[in-house]
């Protein structure tokens, strides 16, 4: 049967109405005598339910008190992380976290402490014995209950060691309070940047889906974040039809993700239902995006049972096959955003009072003891445990060390890569094997040079997969994908929809859960779409989180520029991406590079970013048939010389090899010619080298020169061999302007062979 998005679309004008459908509220109507009642829970549970809320409440109530100064065992001890607590909300995280198993994953957000706690706790509930000790390899226990308890406070330990920026820390303190994560337990990542996980929980979905894994995503994310556009871009990514279509004989299986929308009714002061959203409800927002509105419904979050119950059906649900779910989750944050906000002007003390009485401990507490769980000695016993457990853990956590201040950028990069694929992962699928590409006295195009090996990648590795717009049937905007379609299939190579920060942020989630993606950008200048995505995720996970994560994934950008398309459509961004630490950058200008780069890019395990031009797609260079790899980072003496020393990389290389050859030719000057192939690492030592012998310098690229990486290069040089410059370092450049459309003026705005020839004379 030929998928929907295949068949024609035909005119069809007939009247007809949209029917938008109902969204369920509170649907749960349960109650913990009920649950026992049904099995659903046993007491044990239901106490730990209890327990894990105490837990995160009694942390932050420390946060709030450690900060005031009034914590005993804490006295004078100087907190100097946000303050973003969760305190009211506990219902919503504990209960969401008890319904998931150990393989599934979940993202949180600036105010996470609740969400991180919570996955944790309810992670070791579900642990066996063995995983236990894993956990707390020092802990002589035997019993279960003894193992899980020394478990749980190592747990709280490691929270706070994080919180307190200390190296016992889950992220050794790179992370902190708003980026703790715990990718042991699945736990992606909390995230300061408001939405910036929801793309990425909705990667490590479609990861699963691609996986088979059988794993869930929990996305919790505010209420405030549902107007951010990236969110909107992932509810639209989470339901595309391509992934949820039920078709007979296809492989269709909807994304396992659960949008849990932490709703407490302010965004940071503004309030989200009848001010800065045109919809009451925030679950009507999933009727915009799938026809099944994603399941959505309201669900009570100070509830702790219905907060299970609804993440219970959707885990299985999506477990189906029938993901997305949408859950709007009724809650209340008591303090204010952050503790320097008195929460004065936007809200009422009366209402505050009014959440407090649905409160979630307070309420499950009273069902523990209507339902003869536990008496009032009983509870006051798990409360003392909590507080203690945590006092202990807290001032462990103040004493222990500190990360060593040498240790500052460790885990910036990584330096593994795949030198052996899996077996699991060996094994590829090839669904018609495209004919090999030809070659002309062993030459090939740039274009197919890095198509070459992505197919080579890909037919190494099923973990390889590859999307971006209009990449599938019709091969990409520069038909460099023509047939991967056909050879790899959808699973692996398919169209995105357009949303550079989804593309982005989608490759960061599934990368996080084993995946290797290749996505492509049609233009670079698209890259600011996805700015979040790529410069505050991609590359900031592997250290923020301590080095726990890898983010392997090659992000494609090409470069426009020469063909009238303008301002927006023309240029080479290299040097704002070189400016994000975390990032490698890779910048070939030979088919020989390209496809080494490549095939090096995608076995690396560091988000590469992996710039291609336009201009240069239709130029040939031999490239060998036998495997073979270009490191990154390492730069290539293009042309030897002794004169003077071109530096350049991407399409300027050419320019400066034609302007070396007409230096030799009209002057008898012998230039060298280094292409830096990479920005980052960049080859400091092969350019010093170079300048060491030559004694002048000319740095040139295709960019606009203010703010370009010829500066760094240039300053390089001045600062690490000036005593072997005869003259200062002059810089090539596009004109500090915005690329026009005339043809006249485009062919002067660019660097031109003569520009690069006068910059030398003038300094020779
Ligand atoms: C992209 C972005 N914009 C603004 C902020 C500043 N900020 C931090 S929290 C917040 C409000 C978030 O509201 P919501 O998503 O409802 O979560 P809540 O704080 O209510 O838990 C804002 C505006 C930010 N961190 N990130």
């Amino acid at each position: 049967m030929t998928p929907a998005y295949l068949q024609d679309s035909r005119p069809d004008f007939a009247p007809f109405e949209i029917d938008c459908g109902t969204i369920p509220a509170f649907r749960y109507q349960g109650n913990l005598k009920s649950e026992l009642a049904a099995g659903s829970i046993d007491a044990a549970a239901a106490v730990g339910l209890l327990e894990d809320m105490l837990i995160i409440r009694e942390l932050e109530e420390m946060i709030v008190t450690v900060r005031s100064g009034a914590y005993e065992p804490l006295a004078g001890f100087n907190y100097r992380g946000p303050t973003h607590v969760s305190i009211g909300q506990e219902g919503a995280s504990v209960g969401a976290c008890s319904a998931l198993i150990l393989k599934d994953h979940i993202t949180s957000t600036h105010r996470g402490h609740g969400d991180s706690v919570a996955r944790g706790c309810c992670a070791l509930r579900g642990m066996t014995d063995d995983l236990l000790r894993k956990r707390v390899p020092h802990s002589t226990a035997v019993a279960h209950g003894e193992l899980l308890e020394h478990a749980l406070e190592e747990h709280v330990y490691r929270t706070i060691a994080e919180l307190f920026g200390k190296e016992d820390g889950y992220c050794r303190g790179r992370g902190g309070s708003m980026h703790i994560a715990d990718f042991t337990v699945g736990h992606l990542g909390a995230n300061a940047i408001v939405g910036g996980g929801v793309p990425i929980a909705t990667g490590a979905a479609m990861g699963s889906r691609y996986l088979r894994d059988g794993g869930v995503v929990c996305c919790f994310a505010g209420d405030g974040a549902y107007c951010n556009g990236v969110v909107l871009e992932s509810l639209n990514w989470a339901a595309q039809a391509q992934f949820t279509n039920e078709m007979a004989g296809d492989r269709r299986f909807g994304v396992p993700i659960i949008f849990f929308v932490l709703n407490n009714h302010y965004a940071m002061t503004g309030r989200s239902d009848n001010e800065v959203m045109g919809v009451s409800h925030v679950a009507q927002r999933a009727a915009g995006f799938a026809d099944n509105r994603m399941h959505a419904e309201i669900v009570n979050g100070m509830d702790v049972l219905a907060a299970r119950d609804a993440v219970m059906r959707a885990s299985q649900g999506c477990r189906e096959g029938k993901g997305p779910y949408f859950f709007d989750v009724d809650t209340y944050r008591y303090y204010g955003h952050s503790l320097s906000d008195p929460r004065n002007e936007y809200r009422t003390r009366d209402e505050e009072t009014a959440w407090k009485a649905a409160d979630p401990i307070v309420t499950f507490e009273k069902q523990l003891v209507d339902c003869g769980v536990l008496d009032q000695p009983g509870i006051a016993t798990v409360e003392k445990r909590v507080r203690d457990r945590n006092a202990r853990a807290a001032v462990r956590a103040a004493q222990a060390a500190d990360p060593p201040a040498e240790d500052v950028i460790k885990y910036m990069y990584t330096d593994t890569f795949v030198d052996k694929v899996p077996a699991e992962f060996a094994k590829v699928e090839i669904l018609e094997a495209l004919p090999p590409i030809k070659r002309v006295n062993g030459e090939i195009t740039y274009r197919d040079a890095i198509k070459e090996a992505v197919i080579e990648e890909m037919r190494r590795d099923s973990r390889v997969i590859f999307y971006g717009e209009d990449v599938a049937e019709y091969g990409g905007a520069f038909k460099l994908s023509k047939g991967l379609l056909e050879m790899f299939g959808r699973a692996r190579v398919f169209n995105a929809p357009i949303s550079e920060a989804c593309i982005c942020g989608t490759a960061v989630g599934a990368s996080m859960i084993g995946l290797r993606p290749v996505v492509e950008l049609m233009y670079m200048d698209f890259l600011l779409m996805s700015g979040d995505q790529v410069g505050n995720q991609a590359s900031k996970w592997h250290y923020m989180s301590g080095a726990q994560v890898e983010v392997p994934m090659v992000l494609r950008v090409s470069v426009g520029a020469g063909k009238g398309y303008g301002g927006q459509h023309s240029q080479t961004l290299e040097s704002t991406v070189v400016h994000v630490p975390g990032l490698y950058v890779a910048y070939p200008c030979t088919p020989y590079d390209a496809k080494g780069m490549m095939k090096s890019a995608i076995r690396d395990n560091n988000p590469i970013m992996f710039i291609e031009s336009q201009g240069l797609y239709n130029e040939k260079g031999p490239v060998p048939t036998e495997e073979y790899l270009v490191p990154l980072g390492v730069a290539d003496v293009k042309r030897t010389g002794n004169d003077i020393t071109l530096v350049a990389y991407g399409p300027a290389v050419p320019l400066a090899l034609k302007a070396a050859a007409q230096l030799q030719n009209e002057s008898g000057v012998n230039a060298e010619v280094i292409d830096l192939r990479c920005l980052v690492p960049f080859d400091v030592e092969t350019v010093l080298k170079s300048v060491q012998k030559t004694g002048s310098c000319v740095v040139v690229s295709q960019a606009v020169s203010m703010g370009s990486f010829t500066g760094e290069v240039a300053s390089t040089i001045q600062q690490q061999a000036f005593d072997y410059l005869d003259a200062p370092v002059v810089r090539v450049g596009a004109k500090n302007g915005i690329a026009p459309q005339s043809h006249v003026l485009e062919a002067v705005f660019y660097p031109r062979v003569q520009d690069i020839v006068a910059a030398a004379r003038s300094i020779l």
